[in-house]
């Protein structure tokens, strides 16, 4: 069985911090969408818009409100040692698994990498989920893949990006590694071309159209799997522009209050966006 997984937001109050009581609702939200888990503290969920306390704080408070979810943590940071002593809280708190983007800004070296992605890895008794993004300069090279899949703490890779030929060839390399799908846009091509599921942000709003797409996929209806990402697709057209404050307001509107995304993020004002409400009625109705 595929799984999916919402890359979680993370609700904030109106002045903007972090508020545990607004978990609830939004966690069994994640669950009535028929979604496998959450991925807590990634992009969507701001981390890099976050101190390392408030991190913890995060991974804490969803695995106490955790309504039978699994939960991965993501724990990537630059400096190494507070990725590894999140992957400690991440551990403590029972998830079952941590991730980690490469460590951005100073241009690390293949070994570097290496040795911080080991260093995660030795620091909890979790698998570690690997991250590649490409498109942001944080790619693995199929050379650091061969490296880091040679550990068997490291249990897989959060595949977010199109090329899907080195998915399928990483996929067939390494049979009982796990691939997610990074980008919801190409789920059904991602799971066709070897995905083990997905992780994503508008997963958070629309988990059930992303669910079934991949129960359209499995049972082999594969124009029905196109129809649906297309449903998923048209949404995420609209909220792109700036996809996590956009997927907070759609969630606002299904009556889960997260707030706004953290400056830099600007608040937008989605109403006037054309189509957008219409389209998020539509969902509710679906
Ligand atoms: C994360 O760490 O929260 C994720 O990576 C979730 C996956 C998202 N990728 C990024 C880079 O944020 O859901 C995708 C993405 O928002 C979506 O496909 C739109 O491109």
């Amino acid at each position: 069985m595929r799984e999916l997984y919402s890359a979680l937001v993370t609700p904030y109050n109106a002045g903007g911090e972090f508020d545990p009581t607004l978990l609830e609702g939004l966690l069994k939200f994640q669950k009535e969408q028929g979604l496998d888990g959450v991925y807590v503290g990634g992009s969507s969920g701001e981390a890099v818009l976050q101190s390392v306390s408030e991190r913890q704080a995060v991974l804490k408070a969803v695995a106490e409100h955790n309504p039978g979810l699994k939960l991965i943590a993501h724990v990537g940071t630059v400096a190494t040692r507070d990725a590894q002593s999140l992957a400690e809280v991440a551990d403590r708190a029972g998830y079952s698994a941590v991730s980690a983007i490469s460590p951005f800004y100073y241009g690390f070296s293949e070994d570097e990498l290496f040795a911080h992605y080991t260093a995660i890895s030795e620091a909890s008794a979790l698998p570690l989920i690997v991250y590649s993004f490409p498109q942001k300069g944080l790619g693995l090279s199929r050379e650091l893949c061969d490296r880091l899949l040679a550990n068997p703490k490291i249990s897989g890779v959060k595949y977010t990006s199109a090329d899907l030929y080195m998915l399928d060839q990483l996929k067939r390399a390494y049979p009982n590694k796990i691939f997610f799908n990074g980008f919801d846009e190409i789920l059904l091509a991602g799971l066709t071309m070897g995905a083990d599921g997905g992780i994503g942000t508008t997963y958070n709003f629309m988990g059930d159209v992303f669910v079934a797409i991949r129960a359209e996929w499995e049972a082999g209806n594969q124009s029905e799997a196109l129809r649906l990402q297309g449903v998923a697709n048209d949404m995420i057209e609209r909220v792109y522009p700036s996809i996590i404050d956009g997927t907070k307001y759609v969630l606002a509107r299904m009556g889960h209050q997260t707030g706004g995304a953290r400056p830099p993020f600007q608040p937008r004002d989605w109403s006037a966006v054309p189509g957008l409400d219409a389209a998020i009625d539509n969902l509710m109705a679906w």
